[in-house]
């Protein structure tokens, strides 16, 4: 039982020109594309090494923040859900990605609400639950529905908070394991985490603890020295990616991909 961090599949997107126009809550410099462009390559070959196969969408300059795909979807093993996200800008990257999910899975839902909002990036899923963190971009609708939708799928769903002024749940969380989370501390004191085992981001890399478990890889941001000591220390095979353009646009590993093993 390892649904939640083996995957046989992942999508990505290639970062647009128009990635300079992204959705940024402080301004700390534009994005250099050529630079974000060697990170991505870097990335998806990070996620091929693992033996998996990578699905490389071409970039749609209309969406500026489209290369943060996962906002666009809930990949599980038994089908797919079609996210609303609660950004305006963002809300046509769901349809875009749609039908590329369709091909790979039988059964795609949509959350269709017209009040409903809700943006992959607020989902941590683990082997037990899926973790949903109310924020900006993800309400109280948004989370209803998507409990509706994953219920006879088998999936329980627990409403959890994102803390104020981050932009995503997992901006400050990653599975990396099935019993294990990497987390930031103000997150954990939340007590959100019940059960689980956590480990804190070190002091100062906060803005580390987007990573993602991806098969026998813990796929991290590069400059984050402490904490990719814990996790080597903890028995984790951890890859840094460089993430200094998507910095700049609230973005990490998590947004870089869909992750999942269809079930057709
Ligand atoms: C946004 O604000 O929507 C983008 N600039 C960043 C999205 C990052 N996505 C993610 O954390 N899942």
């Amino acid at each position: 039982m390892s649904a939640s961090f083996r995957f046989s599949h992942a999508i990505t997107r290639k970062p647009a020109p128009s990635i300079t126009k992204g959705l940024r809550a402080i301004d700390i410099g534009t994005p250099d594309l050529d630079l974000m462009q060697g990170h991505h390559a870097d990335y998806i070959a990070a996620l091929r090494r693992t033996g998996a196969e990578v699905i490389e969408l071409p970039a749609l300059n209309a969406f500026p923040d489209s290369v943060f795909v996962e906002d666009t979807a809930l990949c599980l093993p038994q089908g797919a859900v079609i996210m609303r996200p609660g950004a305006p800008s963002r809300l046509g990257e769901a349809a875009e990605m749609a039908p590329h999910l369709a091909t790979l899975y039988r059964e795609v839902r949509h959350i269709s609400g017209a009040d409903s909002f809700i943006e992959g990036g607020d989902i941590l899923t683990t082997e037990r639950e899926i973790l949903v963190g109310r924020s900006a971009r993800t309400n109280a609708a948004g989370v209803a529905e998507l409990k509706t939708l994953v219920a006879d799928w088998g999936h329980t769903l627990r409403e959890v908070s994102t803390p104020p002024g981050v932009l995503h749940f997992k901006t400050d969380c990653s599975l990396l394991d099935g019993e294990t989370i990497l987390s930031t501390e103000r997150l954990a004191a939340s007590g959100c985490f019940p059960g689980y085992r956590v480990i804190h981001t070190a002091e100062g890399e906060d803005a580390c603890a987007n990573a993602i478990r991806f098969n026998d890889l813990v796929i991290m941001p590069a400059g984050f020295p402490k904490t990719r000591d814990l996790l080597d220390k903890a028995g984790f095979k951890v890859v840094e990616v460089g993430n200094s353009e998507c910095a700049k646009l609230d973005g990490g590993m998590s947004c870089l991909s869909l992750r999942f093993t269809p079930r057709t």
